[in-house]
């Protein structure tokens, strides 16, 4: 489809307005959702993530991209989720201590709370503690760390391990995901699942909260 190509094509270019009118417009003419955010922006963020790696593009073109992204799918988001009345339960998201990337982080969370799930974002540069007391203060079932750096997924583990300290290791579940993270690193510092994207993580964080 043409619009899902230069709903691409902006978003590389960082073109934030432009990316919010086609995204609009690919609603209005009646494309599905998933596909919007599938083969528009989420296509165009993978070129630009394949450019930064081969240095073809730097920072602040794939910032720029980044927010041009945000703009979509705050465009999008009405349509991804039909919002849930009552919660189901109380899940605490963050990505971990070192790390800034929150696009994933957002889209699991957007997805949890259309599932109906009151979701506590804790935002980027969380340290075990911060999800440790959030958690208590706001009596969530699930703790859910998102991390896209290699350097930055083994906070993880420390998260896993401030709630064994604090012997509250049974009363949540721990829910891992982002680019490097995988099934085996997950069984490996003992957290409860991994999931591999949004949706897998919405539905996994249900079953948990109900
Ligand atoms: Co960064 N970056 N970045 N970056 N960046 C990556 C991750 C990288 C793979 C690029 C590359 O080299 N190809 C690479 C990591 C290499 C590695 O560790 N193996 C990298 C690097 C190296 C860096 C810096 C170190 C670069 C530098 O400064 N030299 C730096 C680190 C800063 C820091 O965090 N301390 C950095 C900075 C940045 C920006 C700030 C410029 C920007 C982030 C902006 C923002 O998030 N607001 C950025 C971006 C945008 C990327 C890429 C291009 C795109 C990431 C993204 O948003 N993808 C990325 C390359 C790539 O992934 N292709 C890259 C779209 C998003 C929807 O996918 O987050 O994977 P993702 O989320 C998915 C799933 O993983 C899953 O669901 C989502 C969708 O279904 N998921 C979960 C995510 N969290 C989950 C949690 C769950 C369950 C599922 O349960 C709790």
């Amino acid at each position: 489809m043409a619009i899902l190509e230069d709903i691409c094509s902006f978003l590389q270019k960082g073109r934030a307005p432009k990316v919010k009118e086609l995204v609009q417009q690919a609603i209005d003419e009646g494309l599905p959702a998933k596909d919007i955010l599938e083969q528009g922006l989420l296509s165009g963020m993978t070129i630009i993530g394949e450019k930064f790696k081969n240095n073809e593009v730097f920072v602040p073109e794939v910032l720029i991209a980044a927010r041009a992204m945000n703009a979509g799918i705050t465009i999008l988001k009405p349509h991804l989720v039909s919002a849930g009345v009552e919660s189901k339960g109380t899940a605490v998201i963050g990505t971990v201590r070192g790390d800034l990337h929150d696009i994933g982080k957002n889209l699991v969370k957007m997805m949890m709370e259309g599932k109906g799930i009151t979701v506590i974002d804790l935002g980027v540069d969380v340290s075990p503690e911060q999800f440790y007391d959030a958690a208590v203060e706001n009596k969530a079932q699930l703790v859910c760390c998102s991390a896209l750096l290699t350097t930055t997924m083994n906070e993880m583990k420390n998260v896993v391990e401030i709630f064994e300290e604090k012997g509250m290791r049974d009363a949540v579940k721990i829910m891992i995901g982002g680019a490097p993270v995988t099934e085996s690193f997950c069984q490996a510092i003992k957290a409860d699942c991994y999931t591999p994207d949004a949706a897998s993580a919405a539905d996994a964080a249900l079953d948990f909260c109900t």
